[in-house]
């Protein structure tokens, strides 16, 4: 009636923003994601009938504002007649900060909730109840390149290339820690019922994401690269003009922008991506890692930069 599971967060190279259906949580997109190695969230859930409630442990502090999603989630696995349950998690990065927190910890959380309670789904099941929790969660159950699609019916998964076939490097440059202002879920709202470009952002984007799954299988950098930025560019554009706007950079972001401006002058083979949070993304050539791992954290602003390798999807690890 325990197990631990183990995901890794994702970074969208084509983003998600904005849903289809709120009450189901679906994507309004499609979107594409490199999963990373060396972040990730451990997750253990424990059954027990003698519990009185629910309770959740977030790293080593009781978490009761994100317990009622947390459960609810664990619900969707085990169905409502479950034992009550003991969550704890733990992640070796800094959550609610942009870094995909909820992605890591709804992958790990479905996997680890299944095999506590011994449902015993797929992994494409699994991808369908975590995106129901927290839409990019869904890309964690996989690794390397991965592709949500919307579908009939929700939401497919696919991966476009293992880790291993193509082992680009990111560089994550913190540029403030704490949490965020807007949380995600509410900003895509926010962006939907106001922005003036949000439905032009929709409909652009099945020809992004064609160019980038183009790109990733050809393996062309310079492809992603350019597909990528504009996309991410698109998304913040899209927030910017909702009302009230919603502005997740700050001056370090930018000063991290124009480094990679710099380096891509160079030839240096990085470019960037920015998600709900001030932290920015280089993604890189392994080859060139350590120079962008210099140069960002040489950058006026930058309080720390880590480094990750893209790895596989959410895992079991304890199973008792
Ligand atoms: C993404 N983001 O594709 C985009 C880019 C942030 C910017 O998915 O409401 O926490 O829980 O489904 O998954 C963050 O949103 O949102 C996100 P919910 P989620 O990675």
């Amino acid at each position: 009636m325990r197990a631990v599971a183990r995901a890794q967060p994702n970074i969208a190279l084509i983003k998600y923003w904005g849903k289809r259906d709120t009450e189901q949580n679906l994507p309004a997109v499609g979107s594409i994601s490199i999963t990373l190695a060396e972040l990730f969230t451990t997750m253990s859930v424990e059954f027990d009938d003698a519990l009185p409630a629910d309770s959740l442990v977030v790293n080593a502090s009781e978490n009761p504002a994100m317990l009622p999603r947390v459960s609810r989630c664990i619900d969707a696995v085990a169905g409502a007649r479950r034992p009550r349950a003991a969550i704890a998690s733990e992640s070796n990065f800094p959550i609610a900060a942009g870094l995909a927190s909820s992605a890591s910890a709804f992958a790990a959380l479905v996997v680890a909730a299944d095999a506590a309670a011994g449902t015993n789904y797929g992994r494409d099941e699994l991808a369908g109840l975590a995106g129901r929790a927290s839409g990019s969660a869904a890309r964690s159950l996989y690794g390397g390149f991965v592709e949500l699609a919307n579908d009939d019916d929700g939401i497919a998964l696919s991966t476009l290339c293992p880790p291993s076939e193509w082992p680009l490097s990111v560089v994550v440059a913190i540029t403030a820690t704490g949490p965020k202002a807007v949380g995600s879920t509410e900003a895509m709202e926010t962006s939907r019922k106001t922005s003036p470009f949000y439905a032009r952002w929709v409909d652009q984007q099945q020809a992004d994401l064609d160019e980038a799954r183009e790109a990733v299988n050809s393996r062309d950098f310079q492809k992603l690269a350019t597909v990528a930025e504009h996309n991410c560019l698109k998304m913040h554009s899209v927030m910017w003009a909702s009302r009230p706007p919603m502005v997740y950079w700050n001056a370090t972001t930018l000063e991290c922008m124009d480094a990679v401006r710099q380096m891509q002058a160079e030839g240096v083979p990085v470019f960037f991506t920015i998600d709900a949070g001030p932290q920015l993304k280089a993604v890189c050539e392994s080859a060139a890692v350590d120079e962008v791992c210099e140069r960002l954290a040489a950058t006026q602003g930058v309080a720390a930069v880590m480094v990750t390798g893209l790895g596989g999807g959410a895992g079991l690890i304890e199973n008792d």
